[in-house]
């Protein structure tokens, strides 16, 4: 386990102890340069700020509310008054898990709307856990911080408590969002440090449409976002203006997709990292773009993978530590692919030579770091062969990936929405809600209406169909919860939320939701995909919880690590499948959990709670930006006859019981009916489950994969960095006929043998390491 802390000009920054959900490392801030700001418009209506609220936290205490609109907490918004006190009333109300409260709760879901307006800050928003703080896409409200402000984060995820520590352990922050807001820190003189947003979160998170305005005064230390740590995450068209650094951020993992930074001094700075994921991002007039910073005794930062990118106007794009000797020697690695630079002075920057030159051209791919093509390690520093872009996984004509934001209707009139309350389904996670929900997803797929799903606990018997052409959006992020007989038998599974049947064609889409179970469920899959659809039909922040939240029976009263394995927490036979039938997948910032602990427990025990598989993939043409699936007994991913996948960063831990019992041993068999790995061909060590399997599939582009075993039967000493790595044998198979497979920026904790192909170990651990993980720049077959 790694640990650090440096301090910065306004603050001690504190770093990690061991923490159950996992890791981190940190560093300093600072920030500084700018633009002005947009004039609200004013009056613009958004169906989520008119309709009924009715969400219903079946849990929490009565008279509890979801949607929390700030001007009824007296917010004016108006320009001038301090509004600081009314916002953070806003947030807090009803018992919620604060950061000063150090606790997690499934239980206090919140809404926290901003209708248009400038709202005055002088102290930060202290976000709470399970929040989402929405502006009016139509309208974004501005959030304008007083020239004496003070604090971390205009918007502050975790705040920082006297001890000196943040609030939460934010690998265990789950289950938030900030969207369509604008943050103007411009009133704030540059001399003074300031941050829009202190973002320091997991898995589950989001921001969305966000503009940040940092001060223009030479010297200015503004920074528009900062990460010191956390297991993400998932940011998507997010525009910073000016600033030292446009992001100053470390994390173990994200994925950042349409992201514009202008007129700062540095873009991105990269504090550290296990890897990180870029799809479009967008650099304008940077002194750097991205500076990789070095650690005191190495490299600091893992790696980034950065494709279908514009940079104009930089002087150095990317700035590394890097070299071919240099320590970690896994550390460090580099993936371009589809970069138009245009006016770049040097493209990649070593720290005593230029390593790729710049001008006004097109990088089609360069990397730098450790290959394996297939066998390995050799040194890649230079151009690599990317997989041919399926035109099924591109946009229109260009050569870019496809990619569709989380559709928000800003266009839709409340009018059109229907909710789910007022259609019958109660959401109290005690009354069945199969019929009412099913009836409802089939009038509206013949009528086009958007089914709203209020907040609530909405228990279901029997599957639950989406049907084509729905379109379905959660508030806040409310679950469908499979209970009862018709999910209990392995041998004959039943989705719990079916979209499309086979031979269904058309597009459906699906967000701000999650798929759950309610105590023993081994036949149930959380989600099956059947859908021949439209590109872009897909799914945005929809996850599967299977366990560890209030109403589950699946909490640690019911499934604590001390107890044997027992048929009420076999908890479900597969989070997620794309079946064979399934075309044109698309998915942004997903994760498939099987609890570790239980969120509602006030130290966040630890739970056993046993799945079988994790996400399945068989079907051609998926596009997956931003995916974590933790926890399942047999495979994270598996891809089995699939073709034609892209996606990035792939995220994934072994159980932590592993291995007692192991993969061979658990209740969930392998399965040659399901094409399951057969774990007789394990390699020697402990035999638990796969992150990831390819089988029989072709073309696939994963652009970061972290697939992270910390633990054997729940002690960390098999992972610690600089000792063994031997929470297992082996976590990446390929097996079988296996065409046009290339693995961008591959990280590995607590694993022996990185990639076995074919029963063969091809990788070692002791070969590549890295800043905590083991990493690979590309692996390729
Ligand atoms: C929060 O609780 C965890 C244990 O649950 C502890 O490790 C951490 O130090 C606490 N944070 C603070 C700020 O006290
Ligand atoms: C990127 O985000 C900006 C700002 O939200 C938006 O206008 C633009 O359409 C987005 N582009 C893509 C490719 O998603
Ligand atoms: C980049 O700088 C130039 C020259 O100062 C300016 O005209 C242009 O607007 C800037 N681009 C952006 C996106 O701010
Ligand atoms: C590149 O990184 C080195 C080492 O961290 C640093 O000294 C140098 O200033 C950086 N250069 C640029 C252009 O950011
Ligand atoms: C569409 O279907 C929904 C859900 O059943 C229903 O509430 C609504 O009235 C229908 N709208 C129209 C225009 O038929
Ligand atoms: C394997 O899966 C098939 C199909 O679900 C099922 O019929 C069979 O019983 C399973 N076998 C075992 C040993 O569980
Ligand atoms: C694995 O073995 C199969 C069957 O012998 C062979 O067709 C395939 O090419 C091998 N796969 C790799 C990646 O070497
Ligand atoms: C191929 C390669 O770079 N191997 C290195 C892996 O890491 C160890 C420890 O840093 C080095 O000794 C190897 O040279």
């Amino acid at each position: 386990m790694r640990w650090a802390s440096v301090l910065s000009s306004a603050l001690l920054v504190a770093g990690a102890s061991a923490v159950p959900h996992l890791y981190k490392n940190n560093k300093n801030l600072a920030a500084a340069s700018s633009t002005a700001v947009p004039a609200p418009t004013g009056g613009a209506s958004y169906w989520l700020a008119d309709v009924k609220h009715q969400g219903n936290a079946p849990y929490a205490d009565s008279g509890y509310k979801v949607f929390r609109n700030v001007k009824d907490y007296g917010a004016a918004g108006d320009g001038s008054t301090d509004d600081t006190d009314a916002i953070n009333k806003a947030i807090s109300d009803g018992s919620r898990a604060s950061p000063a409260s150090n606790t997690t709760s499934s239980t206090t879901p919140a809404i926290v709307y901003f209708p248009p307006g400038t709202y005055v800050v002088s102290a930060p928003i202290i976000d709470y856990y399970f929040t989402q703080i929405i502006g009016n896409p139509n309208d974004p409200a501005t959030i304008k911080p007083t020239s004496s402000f003070k604090g971390i984060g205009v918007i502050d995820g975790d705040q920082y408590q006297n001890n000196g520590k943040e609030g939460w352990i934010s690998t265990n922050i789950f289950l938030r969002q900030v969207r369509n807001l604008i943050i103007d820190l411009t009133d704030i003189p540059g001399t003074t440090a300031a941050t829009g947003i202190h973002w320091p979160t997991s898995q589950a998170t989001s921001l969305q449409n966000v503009v940040i305005n940092c001060n223009a005064d030479a010297g200015s230390q503004h920074q528009g976002i900062f990460i010191e740590d956390g297991s993400g995450g998932f940011m998507s068209d997010v525009t910073v203006n000016g600033g030292l650094y446009g992001m100053n951020i470390g994390n173990q993992q994200f994925t950042f997709r349409n992201i514009t930074i202008n007129n700062a001094a540095t873009a991105i700075s990269q504090i550290w990292d296990w890897g990180w994921t870029y799809v479009g991002l967008n650099i304008n007039n940077a002194t750097t773009g991205i500076n990789f910073v070095g650690g005191t005794t190495g490299q600091a930062v893992g790696g980034a993978n950065i494709i279908d990118s514009t940079i104009s106007n930089v002087k150095t794009f990317v700035n590394t530590t890097w070299t071919s000797d240099a320590t970690p020697a896994g550390a460090g690695n580099l993936i371009l692919e589809n970069v138009v630079l245009d006016s770049v002075t040097t493209a990649v920057q070593g720290p005593s030579e230029t390593y790729l030159k710049g001008g006004s051209s097109t990088i089609a791919s360069f990397g730098q770091g450790h290959q394996y093509t297939p066998s390995g390690p050799n040194t890649l520093q230079g151009t690599y062969a990317p997989i041919a872009r399926p035109s099924g996984l591109t946009t229109g004509s260009g050569s870019n990936y496809f990619t569709k934001s989380k559709p928000q209707y800003e266009n839709v009139p409340a009018s059109q929405v229907v909710s789910i309350r007022d259609a019958g389904a109660k959401g109290d996670g005690k009354t069945d809600d199969t019929k009412a929900i099913n009836s409802a997803l089939s009038s509206a797929s013949s009528n086009g209406t958007i089914v709203f799903f209020d907040y609530g606990i909405y228990l279901v018997t029997d599957t639950i169909y989406f049907p084509p052409g729905v379109k379905v959006v959660g508030e806040s992020y409310p679950i469908i919860a499979g209970s009862g007989d018709a999910f209990s038998d392995a041998s004959n599974p039943l989705p719990v939320v079916q979209v499309g049947k086979s031979g269904d064609k058309g597009t459906i889409e699906w967000s701000d939701f999650r798929v759950g179970t309610i105590g023993g469920a081994a036949g149930a899959i959380a989600i099956e995909w059947n859908l021949n659809g439209d590109q872009g039909a897909g799914m945005w922040d929809v996850h599967t919880l299977i366990g560890g939240w209030t109403g589950s029976s699946l909490q640690v009263k019911d499934c604590p690590t001390s107890a044997s394995v027992s048929a009420s927490c076999q908890a479900a036979f597969m989070s997620v499948h794309i079946t064979k039938d399934a075309q044109n997948f698309y998915s942004e910032n997903n994760w498939f959990w099987t609890a570790d602990h239980d969120i509602d427990d006030p130290t966040n025990t630890r739970v056993s709670i046993y799945t079988g598989r994790g996400v399945l993939v068989e079907a051609s043409n998926v596009i997956m930006w931003g995916t974590g699936a933790e926890h399942h007994g047999l495979y994270q991913f598996q891809f089995h006859g699939a073709s034609n996948v892209v996606g990035g960063y792939f995220q994934t831990e072994s159980p932590y019981y592993q291995p007692s019992p192991d993969a061979t041993a658990g209740p969930y068999k392998s399965n040659t009916t399901w094409n399951d790995p057969d774990f007789s061909t394990c390699l020697s060590g402990n035999c638990d489950a796969l992150g990831l399997r390819v089988t029989d599939s072709s073309s696939l582009s994963l652009y970061g994969t972290g697939l992270y075993s910390f633990f054997n039967n729940y002690d960390t000493s098999c992972s610690n960095s600089g000792g063994s790595e031997n929470c297992q044998s082996e976590i990446f198979r390929v097996d079988g006929s296996v065409s046009n497979l290339n693995v961008y920026g591959y990280n590995t904790v607590g694993v022996t043998n990185m990639i076995t192909v074919n029963g063969t170990g091809a990788a070692k651990y002791s070969d590549n390491l890295s800043v905590y993980p083991d990493s690979i720049a590309l692996f390729s077959v």
